[in-house]
C-alpha cells in the first residue's frame, strides 16, 4: 500500500504510527506541495494528505478515516491480542482470517444492552451493516442507548 504524505504533516505522522503499530508494510509517497496532479487523479480531486492507496485499488482520504479503515480491517483485527482475548473469553472459535469478511458471524450477547433500549435484533442490524465503520457502528449503538454526547466526546479525544 502507498501513503501519500508531506513529511512534516502531523496527520501523516498519526497514520504512520498506526501503520507501524500494526506492522503493515507501506511505501511513503512524498507529494510535492506545488504539484498534486497524481494525488488529485487518484482521489478524484482531494488534494490534502494523508491519502492511503491500497494495492487492491481502494483509496482512503483523511487521517481519521484511514485509521478507522486500518483498524476495522478483518485481517488486522485478527492480529490484536485484545480481540483474541475477547474470543477466548466468550469461548468462541478463533476468527478464520481467510474467511470472507461479509460472511463473518457476530459473536457474544447481542442483547447485552437490551435493558437500555437496544434489543438483539437491532444490535444485529447495526453490526451487519458493513457500510459503517467500526466507530460509526459504536455511534449508532451509543445513539440508541442515549449515550451519544458522552461517547462523541470520548471518540474525539481518542482519534481527533
Ligand atoms: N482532516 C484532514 C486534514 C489533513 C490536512 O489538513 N493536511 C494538510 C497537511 S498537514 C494538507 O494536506 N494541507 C494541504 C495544503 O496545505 O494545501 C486529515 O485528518 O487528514
Amino acid at each position: 500500500m502507498k501513503l501519500y504524505s508531506f513529511h512534516y504533516s502531523p496527520f501523516v505522522q498519526k497514520v504512520r504510527a498506526v501503520l507501524d503499530l500494526l506492522g503493515r508494510h507501506y511505501t511513503v509517497m512524498e507529494v510535492a506541495y506545488g504539484d498534486r496532479t497524481e494525488l488529485a487523479t487518484l482521489t478524484g480531486g482531494y488534494i490534502h494528505v494523508p491519502v492511503l492507496a491500497e494495492d487492491d485499488g481502494r483509496v482512503v482520504c483523511d487521517s481519521r478515516r484511514i485509521c478507522e479503515h486500518l483498524l476495522s480491517d478483518a485481517a488486522a483485527a485478527g492480529d490484536w491480542p485484545i480481540a483474541r482475548d475477547v474470543v477466548d473469553y466468550l469461548g468462541e472459535e478463533p476468527v478464520d482470517e481467510d474467511e470472507d469478511e461479509e460472511e463473518g458471524e457476530p459473536i457474544g450477547d447481542l442483547g447485552i444492552v437490551a435493558d437500555l433500549g437496544l434489543n438483539d435484533f437491532d444490535m444485529g442490524a447495526i453490526i451487519d451493516n458493513l457500510d459503517l465503520s467500526s466507530v460509526e457502528m459504536l455511534v449508532e449503538v451509543a445513539d440508541k442507548i442515549k449515550l451519544n454526547p458522552q461517547f462523541r466526546k470520548a471518540v474525539e479525544a481518542a482519534v481527533g
